[in-house]
């Protein structure tokens, strides 16, 4: 295992897709892993792309890859799938439209399904990008669909997030839904090329107008992926967002907040292990009869389990 871990912090991309794979299959050597993964952490650029299915999230990704190689940065992406019952392998649609990238060993693709367990693809996710972070990469860019709750928490994993819209998709929908139009940094409309991006990027102009105004203003760009126009602007904006977080304020909150998210996912994953163990040992016939018969309560049963899984820790 740790001689596994030194080549993928050297870079050995067979070594971080098993490591990866070990975040995945939520293995037991997962903690030992990030233990040690996580003092190398903390540099690459996170990008979370998200949007509509079929925005044209992966023709964009596959144009910012060459972009960032362009400036000498090594890349990896993770293409989040929630609705795929896959994992380790492959989602053909974006293998093969990232597939020029699948043989430059500067590039890292990986695509992740989901495990179907709550809070599953996102703290995957997040520890495969620590993984990627760890083992090198400058950039990290994350694609997910943006149509749930998980999505959003995944994009809490990065640093910038970027929302793909794109004209004639009952536009009034696509930006009022709920909780995506805030986090996004970047707004980029893509397929330009078509009728109609115009006025969408006059509607998302005027609700950040009505928005209340923040110390980042999100730029809203028009790209034409397919064409490999709006890219360089795009990939600046991106650029100029990460400036903003390295020296304002509210980037350190940011980061702060997303530390402490990761503490207390990480407690009340081992809490609730801790409390079920505890609780499938104590369970019997017989206590369930005492609380039927009500010669017990179930409050006080769960606090003598509490105290018994604090002070066997403590
Ligand atoms: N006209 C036009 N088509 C585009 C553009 N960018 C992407 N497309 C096309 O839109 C379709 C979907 O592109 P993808 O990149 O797969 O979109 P996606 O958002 O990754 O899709 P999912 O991952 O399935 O949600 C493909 O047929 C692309 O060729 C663009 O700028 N203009
Ligand atoms: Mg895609």
């Amino acid at each position: 295992m740790d001689q596994l871990i030194q080549r993928a912090l050297s870079g050995e991309p067979r070594s971080v897709a098993r490591l990866i794979s070990l975040v995945e299959s939520d293995s037991p050597f997962v903690e030992r892993v990030m233990k040690q993964l996580y003092p190398h952490s903390g540099k690459a650029q996170i990008i979370g792309i998200t949007g509509s299915p079929g925005a044209g999230k992966s023709t964009l990704v596959d144009k910012l890859i060459r972009r960032f190689k362009k400036d000498g940065k090594q890349v990896g992406i993770i293409a989040v799938d929630p609705s795929s019952p896959f994992s380790g392998g492959a989602i053909l649609g974006d293998r093969l439209r990232m597939q020029d990238h699948a043989l430059d060993p500067d590039v890292f693709i990986r695509s992740m399904g989901t495990r179907g367990s709550l809070g599953g693809v996102s703290r995957a996710t997040h520890e495969a990008a620590l993984i990627l972070d760890a083992c090198g990469k400058d950039v990290i860019l994350i694609e997910t669909v943006g149509v749930g709750q998980s999505e959003i928490d995944i994009v809490k994993i990065a640093d910038t997030v970027c929302l793909v819209l794109v004209p004639g998709m009952g536009d009034d929908v696509q930006i009022m839904k709920a909780g995506i139009m805030e986090i996004a940094d970047v707004f980029l409309v893509n397929k330009a090329d078509r009728e109609g991006a115009d006025k969408v990027v006059a509607d998302v102009r005027i609700m950040l107008d009505l928005s209340p105004q923040k110390a980042w203003r999100p730029p809203v760009l028009k790209t034409a992926a397919e064409k490999d126009t709006g890219i360089d602007e795009a990939a600046a904006a991106i650029d100029s967002h990460s400036a903003f977080l390295q020296k304002t304020e509210e980037g350190r909150m940011r980061r702060y907040a997303r530390l402490e998210m990761e503490v207390e996912g990480i407690l009340r994953r081992e809490i609730a292990s801790l409390v079920e163990r505890a609780w499938a040992e104590r369970k019997d016939q017989g206590v369930l009869e005492a609380l039927e018969e009500r010669r017990m309560d179930p409050y006080s049963l769960a606090g003598d389990l509490l105290d018994g899984v604090f002070s066997a820790r403590g």
